[in-house]
C-alpha cells in the first residue's frame, strides 16, 4: 500500500491568507512537476527551501502562484518523498489544485494516512502517532504538555525500556529451556523475579496516570444541577464568561442539558447545565430531568447550586451516590446576603452575578479534579490513554502470571509463555511485535548459565 502516492488538503477548509497541500509516496515529485513550474524542474529544487511556482492546468492555466517544498525521504514527515504546497487559502483555489494532483497521479488520502505512513516507515513509534491527534485535539495546556511529552516519545520510551528488562528475563529462561539439565539457581531466580518486579512498578506508575489521561483527552465531566431557579444557568455563563444559556427570573427555565468546553487551571472541563430538580413539571421538564439525573450518574465532578439567601432548612439536595469527594456546594447569590443558617464551611459563597467567590471555585475545581496528584499531573505530565491502559493492564496480568510461575518453580517453558504474553502486550503499546528478532540479537551477545 505504500507504493502509491497519496495528496490531501491539511489546513482546515475555508478562506483563509494561505492553505496547505501535501503530496506523499514514491511519485511525490513527478506528480508535483506536472502541477508545478517553477524557474528549475521540480525534481531540481533545492530541498526544505521555498520556492515560488505557478500552479496550472493542463492547458496550462494559471491556478495559483504559491510556495512549493520538497521533502526527500528519509529525511520528511512521512519518510516518503513529500511535496507541499502553500497555496492562496481560498477554498476553489484549494480544491482545484487538488484535483489536478489527483489527475496528474496521486490518491486522496484517508484520514491520518500521512501519519500511519510515518509510523509505518519508522519515523515515529505507535504512541507519538497517537499524540499527534491528541495535540491538534488538545482543549487545555496541561493537554498540550501531556500530548508534547507523548509526541517527544516518553510513552514508547518507557515501554521500550522495561521490555529490555523483559528480554533479558526472557533470554534466561529461554537458556534453561535449551539447557534442561540445568537448574535456575536460586540467584539467578531471585535476580529475575527482582527484574520483574521493577518492571512491575513501573507499570503500575503508567496505569496511574491512566484517569488523567481520560480527563486530558476528554475533559473532566462538570456537571451543575440544583432546584430550579437557584442560578445554575447563572453559574455556567460565568465560568464560561460568555451568555451560553439563557437565564431568566421563571423556574423551570432550563430544561435540556447544554455542553461546553471550559479550560480550569489548565485542566479541560466538560461542563454541564441541567434542569432545575423538583417535583412535578410539565412532561417536558421531566424528560429534562430524566437527563439531568444520567449527568449526575456519569460525572467525575458534582457543583450543586442552592440560593444561598434562602434558609438551609428550606433547601432540597440533591440525591446521588456520587462521592462525597466529587462534589461542591455553591451557596449561590451571594451578593444578596448568605442566610445565617448556613455554617462558614458548609459551602462555596459565590455570586454569579458580581463573580465574588469564582476564584475560590476555580480552585476548589482544580483540586477536586487533580485529587492530591496535583504534583505528578504538573511534574509527570506524560497520561497514558484508554488503548494504553488496556496494554498495561495486559503487562501487568502476564507479570503477575510469570513471577507465581517462577516461584512455583514451573517448567521453563510455562514461565516463558507468560513472560512472552507481557512482551506482546509492551510491543502492542509501541506498535512493534517483533520479539523474536530481539530475541536473537540479544541471545546472540548472551552466555549460557548466566
Ligand atoms: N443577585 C443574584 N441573582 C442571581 C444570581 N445567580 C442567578 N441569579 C438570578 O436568579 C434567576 C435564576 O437564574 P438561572 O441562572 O436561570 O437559574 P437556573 O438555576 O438555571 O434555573 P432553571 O434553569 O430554571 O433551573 C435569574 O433571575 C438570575 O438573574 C446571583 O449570583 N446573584
Ligand atoms: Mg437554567
Amino acid at each position: 500500500m505504500l507504493d502509491d502516492t497519496i495528496a490531501a488538503i491539511s489546513t482546515a477548509l475555508g478562506e483563509a491568507a494561505i492553505s496547505v497541500l501535501r503530496v506523499s509516496g514514491p511519485q511525490a515529485l513527478s506528480v508535483a512537476a506536472q502541477v508545478a513550474k517553477a524557474k528549475k524542474p521540480v525534481a531540481d529544487l533545492m530541498p526544505r527551501q521555498a520556492h515560488l511556482a505557478d500552479l496550472q492546468d493542463r492547458e496550462g492555466h494559471v491556478i495559483d502562484h504559491a510556495m512549493v517544498m520538497l521533502f526527500r525521504g528519509p529525511a520528511s514527515y512521512t519518510g516518503e518523498d513529500v511535496v507541499e504546497f502553500h497555496c492562496h487559502g481560498g477554498l476553489l483555489v484549494t480544491q482545484r489544485v487538488l484535483e489536478l494532483l489527483l489527475a496528474a497521479g496521486a490518491r486522496a488520502a484517508e484520514p491520518g494516512e500521512f501519519t500511519q505512513r510515518a509510523y509505518l516507515n519508522g519515523k515515529m513509534d505507535l504512541t507519538q502517532a497517537e499524540a499527534v491527534m491528541d495535540l491538534i485535539h488538545a482543549q487545555s495546556t496541561l493537554a498540550v504538555r501531556a500530548a508534547n511529552e507523548q509526541l517527544d516519545g516518553s510513552i514508547g520510551r518507557e515501554a521500550l525500556h522495561m521490555r529490555e528488562e523483559l528480554i533479558h528475563v526472557l533470554a534466561h529462561i529461554e537458556a534453561f529451556i535449551d539447557f534442561p539439565e540445568e537448574d535456575i539457581s536460586p540467584e539467578t531466580g531471585d535476580a529475575m523475579l527482582a527484574r520483574i518486579d521493577a518492571v512491575r512498578d513501573r507499570v503500575r506508575r503508567m496505569l496511574a496516570t491512566a484517569e488523567h489521561g481520560r480527563i486530558l483527552r476528554n475533559g473532566a465531566r462538570t456537571v451543575i444541577c440544583g432546584e430550579p431557579n437557584v442560578g445554575k444557568s447563572s453559574l455556567l455563563n460565568m465560568l464560561l464568561g460568555f451568555e451560553r444559556a439563557i437565564v431568566s427570573p421563571h423556574a423551570g427555565t432550563t430544561r435540556d442539558t447544554i455542553e461546553e468546553m471550559l479550560q480550569v487551571h489548565g485542566i479541560p472541563l466538560r461542563l454541564v447545565d441541567t434542569a432545575g430538580l423538583r417535583e412535578g413539571g410539565d412532561e417536558i421538564e421531566r424528560h429534562g430531568m430524566k437527563r439531568t439525573g444520567r449527568e449526575i450518574e456519569l460525572a467525575d465532578l458534582m457543583i450543586e447550586v442552592v440560593d444561598g439567601t434562602r434558609p438551609r432548612a428550606e433547601t432540597r439536595r440533591v440525591e446521588s451516590d456520587i462521592e462525597p469527594g466529587r462534589r461542591l456546594l455553591v451557596l449561590n447569590k451571594a451578593d444578596l446576603g448568605v442566610h445565617p443558617s448556613w455554617g462558614n464551611d458548609d459551602g462555596l459563597r459565590v455570586s454569579s452575578v458580581t463573580r465574588e467567590g469564582v476564584e475560590g471555585l476555580r480552585t476548589a475545581i482544580r483540586d477536586i479534579v487533580l485529587r492530591g496528584s496535583a504534583s505528578m499531573m504538573m511534574d509527570h505530565p506524560v497520561a497514558i490513554n484508554a488503548r494504553h491502559k488496556s496494554c498495561f493492564e495486559r503487562v501487568a496480568t502476564s507479570l503477575d502470571a510469570t513471577r507465581e510461575s517462577l516461584l512455583r518453580n514451573d517448567a521453563p517453558e510455562f514461565i516463558a509463555i507468560e513472560a512472552r504474553e507481557a512482551l506482546q502486550a509492551l510491543g502492542d503499546v509501541v506498535g512493534r511485535v517483533d520479539i523474536e528478532e530481539i530475541l536473537d540479537e540479544v541471545f546472540r551477545s548472551f552466555c549460557i548459565g548466566k
